[in-house]
């Protein structure tokens, strides 16, 4: 994206950019000036004071792809392809299919609930910390771009399997779970670990409008699925970070459960001695449980697990049948001994 030289004298600063109204001037000054919203895309003028309403729509992006953040570490994109982790039996989904069909109820909870990515605008990714918890060797707060630096890249091709009976395959940008967990210095007598979400209703209309739901939203692992090699903390896809509507600046993949175990933009890491509560379970208990793993042997309540929608590109789709942990088992199967492997009926684990 290209980067403007603004003129001083006409700049506002962070102080003048207090109001919509200002706001909305500046865009139709750009607008004259044939810059549009690809110039208030850019790092210079944007507020950063949050002062705007998030619903107001003065700042929708254009498309699916605008919603990258500028200010999002680049450093080591695009990563070296881990070879263990492709999917050889599907082809890659269309990145615009990935980032313009999505779960994200922090930014719209009514409506079209998938096209989330409009309503993105007004949340700001960057600059982020990320705090780190309970049953630790002393608590710590990062600097996210700071740590994203610090970590080596890779991309794995993933599996992704909604709960909602639809799927992707997609290449994520990150490193592995554990990495990270290493870093946190976990005490031994931590079995689990929580992961709470952003919590920041003045950029998130979903958030500022559906008090059903128990902000922030939080999941949760216990230490072992956590320490799988598959569990992946994901900063980008298709080479590039990741859009704020898959997740900006960082969300959870973990490929053999149903897609509301991975948490997006995470704001805490804690680590627990009991079972942590998670957002979906508290909601509707009889329909989600903890573990989440996929298989399709156990019918969600109200439909089949035993077949998905793979998506791969704009209306195209097509009925696959569904792998027990979503084709993870070599990886995971140690883990879930009692995991069924015959067509069972709904049981909420
Ligand atoms: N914070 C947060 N994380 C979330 C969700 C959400 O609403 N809020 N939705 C979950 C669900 S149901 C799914 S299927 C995946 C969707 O990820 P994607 O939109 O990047 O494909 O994110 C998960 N993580
Ligand atoms: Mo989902």
């Amino acid at each position: 994206m290209a980067n403007i030289i603004l003129n001083p004298d006409w700049q506002l600063k962070e102080s003048a950019c207090t109001t919509q109204a200002a706001y909305k001037n500046r865009r139709i000054f750009l607008k004259s000036l044939g810059l549009g919203t690809m110039a208030l895309a850019t790092g210079g003028f944007r507020c950063s004071n949050n002062a705007h309403s998030a619903s107001s729509g003065e700042l929708d992006p254009d498309g699916p792809l605008d919603t990258i953040p500028d200010d999002a570490p680049r450093d080591g994109y695009p990563a070296a392809r881990n070879p263990d982790f492709t999917v050889p039996e599907r082809p890659v989904t269309d990145r615009l299919v990935s980032s313009s069909y999505n779960n994200f109820y922090e930014f719209i909870n009514q409506g079209n609930l998938k096209r989330v990515w409009p309503h993105t605008g007004a949340f700001q990714a960057f600059p982020w910390t990320l705090e780190v918890r309970g049953q630790v060797e002393r608590k710590q707060t990062w600097d996210l771009s700071d740590l994203i630096r610090s970590m080596d890249l890779e991309e794995r091709i993933y599996r992704f399997r909604c709960v909602e009976a639809w799927s992707i395959t997609v290449p994520w940008t990150g490193f592995p779970l554990s990495k990270l967990i290493e870093r946190c210095k976990p005490l031994t007598r931590a079995t689990h670990v929580q992961f709470t979400c952003i919590n920041r209703p003045n950029q998130l209309p979903g958030q500022a409008t559906a008090h059903w739901y128990p902000w922030p939203y939080f999941e949760g692992l216990r230490m072992d699925e956590a320490m799988n090699e598959l569990a992946f903390v994901a900063v980008g896809m298709y080479g590039e970070p990741l859009p704020k509507q898959n997740g900006s600046p960082l969300r959870l993949v973990l490929p053999w459960k149903y897609g509301y175990k991975g948490p997006k933009a995470i704001v805490r890491i804690e680590f627990t001695r009991k079972q942590p509560k998670t957002f979906w379970n508290e909601l509707q208990p009889q329909e989600y449980g903890f573990l989440s793993n996929v298989n399709p042997n156990v019918p969600h309540p109200r439909w089949s697990q035993a077949s998905e929608r793979f998506l791969s590109r704009e209306n195209v789709e097509e009925r696959i049948p569904t792998q027990i942990f979503n084709g993870y088992d070599r990886w995971v199967s140690d883990l879930y001994p009692d995991e069924p492997r015959t067509p069972a009926g709904p049981i909420i684990r």
